[in-house]
Parts: structure tokens; sequence; C-alpha cells
């Protein structure tokens, strides 16, 4: 096993344990609801972006503890976004990481809701005390997610690439809706991390800001050339079918070669910004690698 893989492990158990914890409410009326926002939460997911939360935080010595609850709140959200990206409003998807999504498995009511709770949750655990967290950083902590996941962020890619179906859109708009529905939380992801050091150096956050940015992009693109080079990501529809076709990807704006040579862009850019860090970004660097690399 790699450092990265090992760390990836051990940073995934530790931010489950944590959203087991968190996930915890349920009242007689309310059993329904809890599984589904620990089905949705829980049931696989690489954990991309807890992992930066941690990676960034420990890089700057922050302790564990003050970063497991920032790690969760964002996974809380990732987790919401794919339930309602699932629902028949958007995507209409019968499959996600291999298992029936949360409205099949439940209902379309209790898969809304648990979206709605899994959000709320997330800013519910943000705005508890945070061990070795001033209240200043952590209220910066509080509105850097709250803006990335919503109207001028999340969602907003949301309804720019729903707006786009059927649509043929330039790289620039392309990039714009990624930055977005992507980009936002991987960004806020690094900066969240960032923050917990106390008095982070203004030009130290410009350059993690960059690398994010380049990596957010590169996730995305991947994310794309995987759509079409491998099966495991169409599962829960056809190759091919309508929904796919009518969505603008890079490979399919610039050729699978140029949107390669994209993602490895991407990843050079993201190194050029670690290697001004005044400090030990091998963790990072190893996983810009696997964004660029990995196969799901
Ligand atoms: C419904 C408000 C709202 C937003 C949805 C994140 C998102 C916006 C939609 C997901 C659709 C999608 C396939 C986006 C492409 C990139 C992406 C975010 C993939 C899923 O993230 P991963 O790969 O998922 O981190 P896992 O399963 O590993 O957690």
């Amino acid at each position: 096993m790699t450092q990265l893989t090992s760390t990836m492990q051990q940073f995934q158990v530790r931010v489950n344990e944590q959203l087991e914890k968190h996930i915890n409410y349920s009242s007689p009326a309310s059993i329904k609801l809890n599984e589904a926002m620990t089905y949705g939460a829980l049931l696989g997911g690489k954990r991309v972006r807890p992992f930066l939360v941690y990676a960034v935080g420990q890089m700057l010595g922050s302790k564990l503890e003050t970063l497991d609850p920032i790690a969760a709140a964002i996974e809380c959200i990732h987790a919401y976004s794919l339930i309602h990206d699932d629902l028949p409003a958007m995507d209409d998807d019968a499959l996600r990481r291999g298992h029936s999504t949360c409205h099949i498995k439940y209902d379309e009511a209790t898969a809304i809701l648990a979206g709605d709770a899994l959000q709320t949750l997330a800013f519910d655990i943000l705005s508890t005390d945070i061990e070795y967290l001033l209240p200043q950083p952590q209220l910066k902590i509080i509105n850097i997610l709250a803006k990335a996941s919503g109207e001028k962020g999340m969602c907003a890619g949301q309804v720019l690439d729903i707006a786009a179906e059927n649509t043929a859109i330039s790289l620039i708009e392309l990039e714009t809706i990624h930055n977005a529905k992507t980009g936002a939380l991987i960004l806020a992801a690094v900066q969240m991390g960032a923050l917990t050091k106390a008095d982070i150096d203004p030009q130290e956050f410009a350059l993690l800001s960059r690398f994010a940015t380049a990596i957010g992009l590169a996730f995305q693109v991947q994310d794309d050339i995987l759509d079409i080079t491998s099966d495991t990501q169409t599962l829960g529809k056809p190759q091919g079918s309508d929904q796919e076709l009518n969505k603008s990807t890079y490979p399919a704006l610039l050729g699978l070669p140029a949107a390669q040579q994209k993602a490895q862009d991407l990843y050079k850019e993201a190194l050029h910004a670690l290697s001004q860090l005044p400090y030990n970004t091998q963790l990072l660097e190893l996983f810009s690698h696997y964004i660029i690399k990995r196969d799901k």
C-alpha cells in the first residue's frame, strides 16, 4: 500500500466515524430520515473533500480533532448534493456508488428531506465549539462553506449545468460550470483546512487556493474522461443514453487526447503552486497525481 492510499484510508475511517457520530438523531418519527441520511452519506464514496481538509490542515500543524468536524461538515454537503442530484427532477439516476440511489431505496420525499437535513447538519456541526479553533476563524470557515454550497457556488453550478443541457457551449462556459459545481467545494475544503492555522499568511492562503482551483478542475476533467473510458461510471445509465449525450464534457469539446493533456496541465499548475509553499507538500503532490490518474 502506498503512502497516499494508506493516508486516504486513515482519513476515510476517521471521517466516517465522525459522520456516524453526528448522524445520530432518531425519534420514532424520524428513524426513516436518519436511515436515509446514513445511507446517502456513508455507503461508499472516496472522501476526497475530507481528505483535503485533513491533509492541508495537518500540513499546517493543526490537530486532527480540530479538522474532524470540518471534514464531516463538508462531506455532509457533498452527500446532500449527490442525493439531490440523483432525484427525478435532476439527473434521475437509479444507481450511485454501485447501489440504489436514495430516492429509489426510500422514496422521493425522504430523499429530499435527507438531503436537506444533511445540509443543515453541516452547519450544525460547524457552528458548535471546535477544539483549538477561535471563534473568528470558525466564523470564516462557516462562511466559506455556505458560499461554496449555495447560489455563489455549487447550486449556481448545478443551475448552469441544467441550463446547458442540449445546448452547444464553449470551453469557457464549461469551465465556469465546473468551477462552480465541483470546484467550489474542493476549493472550500482546502481553504477551510488552511484557516485552522491561526494567522495563516495571506500569500500562502492564495497559493493553496490556486492549488485547489487547479485540482478542482482537474478532478472534473478526469471525471469526464472516466465517463467515456470506464464502464463503472455509466452503470446507472446505459452509455450513450440521451442524458449522457446531452451534456457537454471536456472530451466532447476537445477530443480525448486534448482532454487528457488538459488534466496534465492542471496537475502541473497544482504542483507549481505547491512548490512555492514553505511546507512538506508531498502528500498533496501525490494526491494531485491521484486526481488525474484515478479510475473511479
Ligand atoms: C443538487 C445542489 C446540487 C448540486 C449537485 C456535485 C453535484 C452538484 C452533482 C454531482 C454530479 C456529478 C457526477 C458531478 C461530477 C463530479 C462529481 C462531483 C462527482 C462526484 O464526486 P466524487 O467523485 O463522489 O467525489 P464520491 O462518490 O467519491 O463521494
